[in-house]
């Protein structure tokens, strides 16, 4: 059964208030995200994320999904039923890292992972390829706390730019393109696929090849950074 999520907006008009949360439950994600980016951009010198956006999902949007899912278009049935009101989506370098990605998250105490759909292990009939997780996370405010619900994407670069293009397509023909053009796109998501693949490939052979030269010992290294400075 699904558990069932109220706001309690006492005196306070309650669509701001509900949008007040989800709001505040991306700024505490966006702030996550970035954390974990200086942490590799300054200690591990390797950056898995290539880029973060989050959004709050239209009214109109809201309503169209509440609708497509037979419910009635109410604040009560937005917060129970659609999962996706703040959404984050973050574009990762490589197939790896956004399971490295995933499984961050969902360690840090603060996060509750509700589900996930993994449409890279298993892709959908059009193509679709991206890692899905619906999380909560507790908003403290006033009178209590709001565990809130932020939906996360994860993908590559050649995932996102398949995803823009297909969504682009979806909207612009309501869902009814010409069949060429599904077809195409389903021939375009193997070939993502198959780039992803090679890229991460090339990037591991770049890696070993990079293990085999000796690193250089802490002094040379000092001196090496004050050269830098200096210059
Ligand atoms: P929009 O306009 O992008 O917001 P659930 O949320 O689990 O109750 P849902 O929404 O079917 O049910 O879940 P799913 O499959 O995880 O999809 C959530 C979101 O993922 C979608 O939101 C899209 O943003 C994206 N998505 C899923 N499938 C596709 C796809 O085939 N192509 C593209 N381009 N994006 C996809 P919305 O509200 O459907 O759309």
């Amino acid at each position: 059964m699904q558990e069932e999520y109220s706001v309690q907006a006492d005196g306070v008009d309650e669509w701001t208030y509900t949008m007040f949360l989800y709001t505040s439950a991306l700024k505490k994600m966006n702030m996550k995200m970035e954390i974990l980016k200086e942490e590799f951009k300054q200690i591990h010198k390797y950056n898995p994320i290539e880029h973060v956006s989050s959004r709050i999902k239209t009214p109109e949007s809201i309503v169209k999904k509440l609708h497509r899912h037979g419910k009635e278009a109410s604040i009560h049935e937005m917060v129970n039923y659609l999962n996706d009101i703040a959404g984050i989506r973050i574009i990762c370098s490589f197939t790896p890292d956004i399971y490295q990605i995933a499984k961050m998250l969902s360690n840090q105490d603060d996060i509750t992972v509700l589900s996930v759909k993994d449409y890279i292990a298993h892709p959908k009939e059009n193509g679709y390829r991206s890692y899905h997780m619906i999380v909560t996370i507790p908003i403290y405010v006033a009178t209590g706390t709001v565990q809130t619900k932020v939906e996360i994407q994860i993908r590559t670069i050649a995932m996102d730019f398949w995803a823009s293009l297909e969504h682009k397509i979806h909207y612009k023909f309501e869902g009814n393109a010409p069949e060429y053009m599904y077809s195409e796109l389903k021939n375009c998501a193997e070939i993502a696929a198959k780039l992803d693949e090679k890229m991460l490939a090339l990037n591991n052979t770049i890696l070993e090849e990079s293990a085999k030269i000796p690193s250089p010992s802490i002094p040379e290294k000092l001196e090496q950074e004050i050269g830098q400075l200096a210059n």
